[in-house]
Order: structure tokens, then C-alpha cells, then sequence
């Protein structure tokens, strides 16, 4: 039987960078996720009888939520929703599975790289049908809604039996529990060298990957060690847990420190990474060198067309204007058209489908390409694991040239965590009244070239954003950008990202710290963070 629920709206379901995040208390209210995944379907039209995806990174909460999510489906007129196994659907593949069964969109439920647990943090995102997430004209329709919602309709049933694979009915809709690892695997072969990656490993190439006890480790289990012959072990921490065993599943320099140090040794294997809660991300490391993402982006996309998938070359490549201009560099090198967008993975949807962009890539340890519509953290790893199997070179090797050839764009983020939301507010306002001053002024003996406050014009439908971090550039190529987080569920979170293009061979091998000295003390002497925050050091530097 079909309920209709009355209910009365929440006044905090505006979904941010990515999706609809808070904490699990939060999300237990009555009727909280109700309300939101009404907001949803409300904002959608002509989705009766069609297919929807749910899957989620198996955070503490998540089976919950499905059973919801699928009685609310049913009761609002899909006519088949895939399931992931267990309610496992890495954020990548989820996109995948999207697009593969032409599905009307997905819900895709993760809080990413915050940590997971009854108290920590959850989230709900809505993914239309090109796969990628929604679009600000979507999520603002969807926030809209939550403002007026009076009620939500859900199924009356049992719980459907997540863990086993097969198709039964919820009233008229049929559940469809689907292997969450097997078509995304499928996708991998064909986009890379998997014959190549195999010969490497047969002949001693090693490798730790740090899957953070998050949703990637059957992933990459499977193609890592089970299809590609990497011996067992390689994959750490590969089983996925809801409380990610307490840790923070943020594959960063401070939160996958073992891999880290791991690589670092002398001992170390020859290539490591990590992925993140929902497995879009990717930390790069090779034996004694950590490849910034930014950098990692540039040489993708300088090394793609030495994978299968991308032998053809690139059409374009897209990159986060936070995200270091390396691959500006490339971009040029080989020809090709290079865009800049807002922070957030629901930019990039647009140039993808157009074809205008085939790689794109955040400094926030994001990269992907065209064969999904999410950024995709494995993906990034195989294709690294492909270029090296191909170049038969080390990490360092293979960077250092790319550095040589393109010059190096020394890059840091400094996040202070959880500061006061006013505070904060308050930073990045004084700043933006500030900008049309600020080119011509010396700061801590850097000149100001141009200052600004991000908006993007899409090229592709022509949708503006503005107020997308503010930009100060100096002259010489070094720049500060200062933008609020908008994953957060506690404060403010402030970044600052910081970056000094350097072509000078002779100049590439300083410690970051010192190579940016100038732009921190420029953008501490620009943003008052001491002052205003009443922080002496970020919380995380990455
Ligand atoms: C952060 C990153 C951004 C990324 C977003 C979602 O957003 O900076 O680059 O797209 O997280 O990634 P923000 O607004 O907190 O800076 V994930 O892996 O959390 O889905
Ligand atoms: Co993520």
C-alpha cells in the first residue's frame, strides 16, 4: 500500500559541492530524508515506469537509507531500480552503471571523504541520466522544493533483501540487486592495457594501494589483484567498513600517512595509492616523491594516449580553477582546448557530453575522463599503472622530465577546519571588497597582477556561477586563491590554495613549503587568517 506522509519542511536541504551532507544525527530526524528524496523526485518530471540507480560508499547508515530510497521509488511511480550488492556502489561506478542500463539518474548516498559513524557524517546526492552529478539548476530546484514540501509518498513493504543478487518486486517497481563491482571492472579492460599492467607485475612491479577500509577495496581487489595478477596484499585496508575503522577516508598526505610512509622507505614499492570514501578520488605516490593532483592531471593527460582508451589523443582537458595550471601547459603543448570551472565534479558534465573536454581534474585529488560522468579514483591509478607498464621509468623518472619539458607549478592547499561560519564569511567578504584595489599592490614582495571573484559562464548552455573563490594572481605566475568548502558539516571550512609556476630546471627541486614561501606570507598578509580565525597553522596541508 501507497502512504502519503504529511510532513513540514526543513530549511537546510541546500545540497553544496557535491550533494546533501550533515551528520547522522542530523539525517535521523523524522522524516529528514523523506523530505529530501521527495524534494527530488518532486524536481523531476517524467520518470514513470523508467530506471533509477541507488548505491551508496556503505558508510554507517547507508542500508537504511536504501530501504527508504526504494519504498519512496517505488511509491512515486520508477518502474526498476538497480542496487548495488550490500548497497555498494562506488561513486564512479554508480555513474557507470547510470549510463550502461540508460537509467533515468541515480541517488547516490556518500559523504565522500568525511568520516563515517553514528555521529560523523553522511550524505545524499541525485545524479541525472548523462551519469554526472545534478546541475546547479537541479539542486537549486531540488532546495526550492525542500522549502515546501507537506508530504512524502512511501511504499508500505518489507525490507528488501540487499545481499543477495536478483530481481524481485516492491509493489508494481522491480529491485534489481546488481554485482557492484562487475560492469565497472568490464569498463576498465577497455580502456586500458590490461596485458601490459599484468606483464609488470609478472615481472616484479610492485605496489601498495590503500583503500582506506572505504568503498574501493572489492574494486580494486578484483582488478588489482584477481584480473591484473598484483600479488595478494597489494590492496590495504580492502574491506569496506562503515565507520571506515575510524579514520578519516581522505587519501591526503595526513589521513593516508602509512601509505605514506610506505613509500617513503627504503624499501618501497614502486608505485602506491589510495582512494577515498566513495572511490572518486586518488592519492598518487611514487617511491620517495608524492605527485601533487594537479600534477598527476598534467601528466595524465600528457601520457594518455599511451592507454588503449585514449589512443586517439584528447579533445580538450578541464580542470578546477583552484586546480594548478599544469595542465594548462599540456594543453597547449599538444594543441588542444583547456577549460576552467567551479569547484565540483557537476561543472564538467557539460564539456564532457559536448565533447569538448575528454580529461578533466581537481587539485582536491580528483581525475577522470569521458568514460563516466564522476571523477574516478581507480581509474586514475590504472592509468598511471598503464603509463609506467608502457614507459617501463620510475615515478620520479617520469616526473621530473614532465617537469623539465612544462616547468613546475609548485602547488599547496591549506585548510583550516571548522572555523567560525561569521568569521569566515567575514574573510572572504573583506576580501571581495577589497578586489578592485588590490592589481598594482605589493604584498610581502609580491606585485598583484589581477584579483577577482571566480564566475563561469558554461560554454556548452550557457548557465553562469558566481562568487567561485577569490583569485588574486601576481605577477610571474605564482597565485592565492581563497574559497569556503562546501562539503563541510561542522563551521567554515577556509582553503587556501597557493601556487608558483617555476621553469627553471635548476629551480625544481625545492621542498614546497619553501617554494611557496613568498605566496603564503603574500596571502596571510592579503586575508588576515590569524587575525580573523585566530589560527597560527592550517589543519591540514596538502
Ligand atoms: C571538495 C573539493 C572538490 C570536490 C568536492 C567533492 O569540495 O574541494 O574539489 O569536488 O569536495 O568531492 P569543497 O567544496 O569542500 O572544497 V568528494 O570526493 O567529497 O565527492
Ligand atoms: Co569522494
Amino acid at each position: 500500500m501507497i502512504r502519503t506522509v504529511p510532513t513540514t519542511p526543513f530549511d537546510d536541504q541546500k545540497p553544496g559541492t557535491s550533494g546533501l551532507r550533515k551528520k547522522v544525527p542530523h539525517f535521523q530526524q523524522p522524516n529528514y530524508v523523506e523530505n529530501f528524496v521527495q524534494s527530488i523526485f518532486d524536481s523531476l518530471e517524467n520518470f514513470a515506469g523508467k530506471t533509477l540507480v541507488i548505491g551508496g560508499d556503505g558508510r554507517y547508515f547507508n542500508r537504511e537509507v536504501i530501504q527508504v530510497a526504494l519504498k519512496m521509488a517505488a511509491a512515486n511511480g520508477f518502474g526498476r531500480v538497480l542496487v548495488g550488492r550490500g548497497g555498494i556502489l562506488s561513486t564512479p561506478a554508480a555513474s557507470h552503471v547510470i549510463r550502461k542500463f540508460r537509467a533515468f539518474g541515480g541517488i547516490i548516498l556518500s559523504a565522500s571523504h568525511n568520516p563515517g559513524g553514528p555521529t560523523e557524517d553522511f550524505g545524499i546526492k541525485y545524479n541525472i541520466g548523462n551519469g554526472g552529478p545534478a546541475p546547479e539548476k537541479y539542486t537549486n530546484a531540488i532546495y526550492a522544493r525542500s522549502r515546501e514540501i507537506t508530504e512524502y509518498r512511501i511504499l508500505e513493504a518489507p525490507d528488501v533483501d540487499l545481499d543477495v543478487i536478483g530481481t524481485t518486486m516492491l509493489g508494481q517497481m522491480q529491485v534489481e540487486v546488481i554485482d557492484p563491482v562487475a560492469d565497472y571492472a568490464a569498463l576498465m579492460e577497455t580502456l586500458f592495457d590490461f596485458d601490459a599492467i599484468r606483464a609488470a607485475f609478472a615481472g616484479g612491479f610492485r605496489m601498495a594501494f590503500d583503500a582506506m577500509s572505504a568503498v574501493t577495496g572489492p574494486y580494486a581487489t578484483e582488478i588489482l589483484e584477481n584480473r591484473l595478477g598484483a600479488p595478494r596484499g597489494t590492496v590495504r585496508n580492502g574491506t569496506p567498513l562503515p565507520d571506515f575503522g575510524g579514520h578519516h577516508p581522505d587519501p591526503n598526505l595526513v589521513h593516508a600517512r602509512d601509505l605514506h610512509d610506505t613509500m617513503m622507505a627504503a624499501d618501497a614499492p614502486d608505485f602506491g595509492a589510495a582512494s577515498d570514501g566513495d572511490g572518486d578520488r586518488n592519492l598518487i605516490i611514487g617511491r620517495g616523491i608524492f605527485v601533487t593532483p594537479s600534477d598527476s592531471l598534467a601528466l595524465l593527460a600528457a601520457n594518455a594516449h599511451l592507454a588503449p582508451g585514449y589512443a586517439a589523443g584528447l579533445k580538450g582537458i578541464a580542470r578546477s580553477m583552484p586546480t594548478s595550471a599544469a595542465a594548462d601547459r599540456v594543453a597547449e603543448a599538444l594543441g588542444i582546448g583547456i577549460y576552467e570551472t567551479p569547484t565540483g565534479w557537476k561543472f564538467f558534465g557539460n564539456l564532457l557530453d559536448a565533447g569538448l573536454a575528454t580529461i578533466c581534474g581537481e587539485e582536491s585529488a580528483g581525475t577522470g575522463s569521458d568514460h563516466v560522468r564522476e571523477k574516478d579514483g581507480l581509474w586514475a591509478v590504472l592509468l598511471w599503472l598503464n603509463i609506467l607498464a608502457l614507459r617501463k621509468q620510475s615515478v620520479r623518472d617520469i616526473v621530473e622530465a614532465h617537469w623539465a619539458e612544462h616547468g613546475r607549478n609548485y602547488y599547496a592547499r591549506h585548510d583550516y577546519e571548522a572555523i567560525e561560519t561569521a568569521a569566515a564569511n567575514d574573510l572572504v567578504a573583506a576580501l571581495r571588497d577589497r578586489l578592485p584595489d588590490l592589481p598594482g599592490q605589493e604584498v610581502a614582495g609580491l606585485t598583484i597582477a589581477a584579483a577577482d571573484d571566480f564566475a563561469y559562464l558554461d560554454p556548452v548552455d550557457g548557465s553562469s556561477s558566481a562568487h567561485q573563490g577569490i583569485r588574486v594572481l601576481f605577477e610571474g605566475g605564482s597565485r592565492a586563491v581563497f574559497r569556503l568548502s562546501g562539503t563541510g558539516t561542522s563551521g567554515a571550512t577556509l582553503r587556501v590554495y597557493l601556487e608558483r609556476f617555476e621553469p627553471d630546471p635548476a629551480r625544481h627541486g625545492l621542498a614546497t613549503a619553501e617554494a611557496l614561501a613568498e605566496v603564503i606570507a603574500a596571502a596571510e598578509a592579503l586575508a588576515g587568517i590569524r587575525a580573523r580565525t585566530g589560527r597560527t597553522q592550517p589543519d591540514v596541508i596538502t
